[in-house]
């Protein structure tokens, strides 16, 4: 008994110890991407999050609703990074607890519509990343579309313009 016992711990604590450290980069070179854009992780392996400039969050979606928080999910909270800092970014850490699809967005005005989105576990078909980036830079068309976009630039060529705040 006491030998099985010892047998069994000796063997399942290396697993339980083999977790997976993750990195992500948060808007590196001033882009507006998490880099990688989407991970695959297992149960109790770690994720940490390098906030490069600007002002980005990473905060918990959902699928159908890739730019708006969700009730209790991850939330690292605004990390804004001077223009000339160019180390010692801040890191914010989560541990993976679920095998579930997990899906995040930038909460900085304007980023999750450009396409500032990031997962873990998307599945291959069905809801995949490609998908929820799709539609979270849908959020960012007018009603009416590309149509009445180009009708808005043909007729207000400076509204038009992405607003492009620095601080942001
Ligand atoms: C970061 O962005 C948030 C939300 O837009 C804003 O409230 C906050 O003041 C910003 N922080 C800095 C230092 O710009
Ligand atoms: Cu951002």
């Amino acid at each position: 008994m006491i030998f099985s016992a010892i047998f069994t711990l000796l063997f399942t604590l290396p697993l339980a110890f083999a977790w997976t450290h993750h990195h992500v980069e948060v808007g590196p070179n001033s882009q507006l991407v998490y880099d990688p854009e989407y991970i695959t992780a297992d149960i109790g392996d770690k994720v940490t999050f390098r906030f490069h400039q600007k002002n980005h969050t990473v905060t918990q979606s959902s699928f159908q609703t890739p730019c708006t928080q969700i009730f209790d999910g991850f939330n690292s909270g605004f990390n804004p990074v001077g223009p000339d800092v160019y180390d010692n970014f801040p890191t914010v850490t989560l541990t993976v607890l679920v095998d579930t699809p997990l899906w995040f967005h930038c909460e900085q005005t304007g980023h999750c519509p450009q396409g500032m989105v990031f997962a873990i576990n998307p599945p291959a078909s069905g809801n995949t990343f490609d998908k929820f980036k799709a539609a979270a830079l849908a959020t960012a068309a007018p009603t009416g579309g590309s149509h009445a976009r180009a009708e808005m630039a043909r007729r207000f060529p400076r509204a038009s313009l992405a607003p492009k705040d620095l601080a942001q």
